[in-house]
This record gives C-alpha cells, sequence and structure tokens, in this order.
C-alpha cells in the first residue's frame, strides 16, 4: 500500500469532501497508473463499506426522477441519515451531460452537508461507468452515507446494471391515459421492488390513480425478485412534496424485510461474484484487443464478417486463438 492511497482512504474515512471527490475521480480515471492506485484505494476502503441502503432509481426521461431525488434526498436527511447521489447515465455520452441539468434540480440537496451528488462521468461506455459507479459507491459507504441512491435513465440496458448493484430498485412512472403499460419492456418491470407513479398532482391525479392500478394488476403476475417481498405501487408528487414519506417509509420496511430473512447478505455476495466475473470478462477483453497478433487480424476478419463471407463464430475462434499463442 503506497502512503497516498493510505492517506487518501484516511481522508475518505474522516469525511473529508475533497477527499471523497478526489477518490472518486481516481477510480473513474482510465490512466493504467491511476488503476493501480484506485485499486489500492478500494481495498483500504472495502473493510468499511456495506453499512448503508443501496438503491437504484430508474425511469423514462422526464419521469421527474432529479425532482424525485431531490425531495426523497431531502426527507431522508430530515430522518437523521447521510445520503450519497451516483449517477449511471448512458445517455450523457450523447447529450454531453444531462446530469449537469440534474445539479441544478438537486440544486438544496447538492448543497446539504449530510449529502454528496456525483453526476455521472460522460462519454463512457455504459459498462465502463457501472463499473465506476459500483466503486464510488464503496467510497462513499465507507465515507460515512448510509443512504446510497444510484441513479439511471431509464433506456433498457443501464436498469439491469444498476439492480444488479443496489439492494432495492425504484422504477419512476409519469402518469398515462392509456392502460397500455408506458412501453416499459416486462424484463425492467420484473426488476422493480417497487413501483412509483410520480406527478400525482393537480390534473394528472386520476391520471396517476389508474396507471397505479394498471400496474397492480400487471405486476401481480409477474414473478418478483424475492420470495418475502410483492413490489408495491405507489403514488407521489414529487414537485408538490407529497407522498415521499411513504416512499422512504417502505424503502426501510424493505430493507428490514430483506436482512431479516438474510437475504440481503446473500444478494450482495452474489452481486459480488457476478461482479468479480464481468470484471474479468471485461479485462480480459481489453487485454485480447490490445495484443498486436490480433490486431492485425481484425480488419480482415471484420471485413469478412461484415460481408457475409465468415460465420462470426468461426472469426471468434480464430481471434482467441491467435490471442492464445
Ligand atoms: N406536475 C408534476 N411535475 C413534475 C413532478 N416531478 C417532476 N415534474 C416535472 O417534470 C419535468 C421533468 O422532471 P425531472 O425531474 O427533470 O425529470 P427526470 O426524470 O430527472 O428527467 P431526465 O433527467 O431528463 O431523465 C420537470 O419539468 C419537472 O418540474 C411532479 O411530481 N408533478
Ligand atoms: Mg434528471
Amino acid at each position: 500500500m503506497t502512503d497516498k492511497s493510505q492517506s487518501l482512504a484516511d481522508q475518505v474515512r474522516a469525511g473529508d469532501r475533497r477527499a471523497l471527490a478526489k477518490a472518486i475521480t481516481l477510480v473513474e480515471s482510465t490512466r493504467e497508473d491511476h488503476r493501480e492506485e484506485a485499486s489500492t484505494l478500494l481495498e483500504a476502503l472495502m473493510p468499511y463499506s456495506g453499512d448503508s441502503i443501496r438503491l437504484g432509481i430508474s425511469g423514462a426521461p422526464g419521469a421527474g426522477k432529479s425532482t424525485f431525488i431531490e425531495v426523497f434526498g431531502n426527507h431522508i436527511i430530515e430522518q437523521g441519515h447521510s445520503v450519497a447521489v451516483l449517477a449511471v447515465d448512458p445517455s450523457s455520452a450523447v447529450t454531453g451531460g444531462s446530469i449537469l441539468g440534474d445539479k441544478t434540480r438537486m440544486e438544496t440537496l447538492a448543497f446539504a452537508e449530510k449529502a454528496f451528488v456525483r453526476p455521472s462521468p460522460a462519454g463512457k461506455t455504459l459498462g465502463g461507468v457501472t463499473r465506476r459507479t459500483r466503486e464510488s459507491m464503496l467510497i462513499c459507504e465507507a465515507a460515512g452515507f448510509d443512504v446510497i441512491l444510484v441513479e439511471t435513465v431509464g433506456v433498457g440496458q443501464s436498469e439491469t446494471a444498476v439492480a444488479d448493484m443496489a439492494d432495492m430498485f425504484l422504477l419512476l412512472l409519469s402518469p398515462s391515459g392509456g392502460d397500455e403499460l408506458q412501453g416499459i419492456k416486462r424484463g425492467i418491470m420484473e426488476l422493480a421492488d417497487l413501483v412509483l407513479v410520480n406527478k400525482a398532482d393537480g390534473d394528472q391525479s386520476a391520471a396517476a390513480a389508474q396507471t397505479q392500478s394498471d400496474y397492480r394488476s400487471a405486476i401481480h403476475f409477474m414473478k418478483s425478485r424475492f420470495d418475502h417481498w410483492q413490489p408495491p405501487v405507489m403514488t407521489c408528487s414529487a414537485l408538490k412534496n407529497q407522498g415521499i414519506e411513504d416512499v422512504w417509509d417502505k424503502v426501510t420496511e424493505f430493507s428490514l424485510a430483506l436482512s431479516a430473512k438474510g437475504q440481503l447478505a446473500k444478494l450482495r455476495a452474489q452481486q459480488s461474484k457476478a461482479w468479480m466475473w464481468s470484471e474479468t470478462a471485461e479485462s480480459l477483453i481489453a487485454d485480447l484487443k490490445a495484443d498486436p497478433n490480433v490486431k492485425n487480424l481484425v480488419p480482415d476478419l471484420e471485413a469478412a464478417v461484415l460481408e457475409g463471407t465468415l460465420p462470426a463464430t468461426i472469426a471468434a475462434q480464430r481471434l482467441v486463438e491467435s490471442y492464445k499463442k
């Protein structure tokens, strides 16, 4: 362990904000020497992580995630907790960082003493972002945050990534007029431990109640993630700050139920194991792609596969064979 990593680890544990931000920047860095430093830092902080409620929050663009997190985060703080907000934002590569807008919507939370709001790095692959987010989560826990909110825009694959690192997955919806299920894929619905219909206010109240009842019937026929938990469907208004308490109560109820049955430890152990394998796969692929022999082969093989003259399976075999030599 280098002195540098150790002293950064100490500062993080002491609750030093700047050290925390620096530590996260370090794990987000793609520089080879930074990776090594990051690993020692993580190893030093690992024993102090894990003592939090990890909550994944997802919803379509405009569902009100940022507005919700602002009021929800403040409520959690009022209950005596401290909250870290991390974002997995696969769209930021395209939009150049919608999270910047988010920060302004989380105005009071971003400046609250017991909150830490971290935008996601822009321009990274989803895999890269989620790897860093998971590590950032551990760092925030070691820094003493006992509630971690991981936010993602619901565009498909990122929900699975977030559910894979959270204890509980909350799906935020807008009220919809009709009875169709907002184009939310069944797979995503099945991830949800709590479905929350936001914007249940003003002239959208009736639509919100309708949406709630539609989802209640839909979810009834789905397999829930945990034996002892039937995902509730609730309504709230982030804008009017209504129903937020009930959501937090449900979250703590879930967390207690999961811990009591020993399911939380089991879930996290499984998540860690899956993480190990996905890390292994990612670094193997990176290593393979950097191999000079492989590099030489790639253009021809890709061209042949694109033209349809070579089956992808055979091309893949050749790449792996040449890597192994
Ligand atoms: N009426 C009403 N409007 C809301 C509510 N929550 C959010 N909104 C509005 O919905 C719009 C989108 O809210 P955001 O919080 O930015 O939504 P988001 O899900 O973070 O959006 P992206 O970050 O773009 O994915 C804003 O104009 C909010 O003011 C609510 O409870 N009621
Ligand atoms: Mg937002």
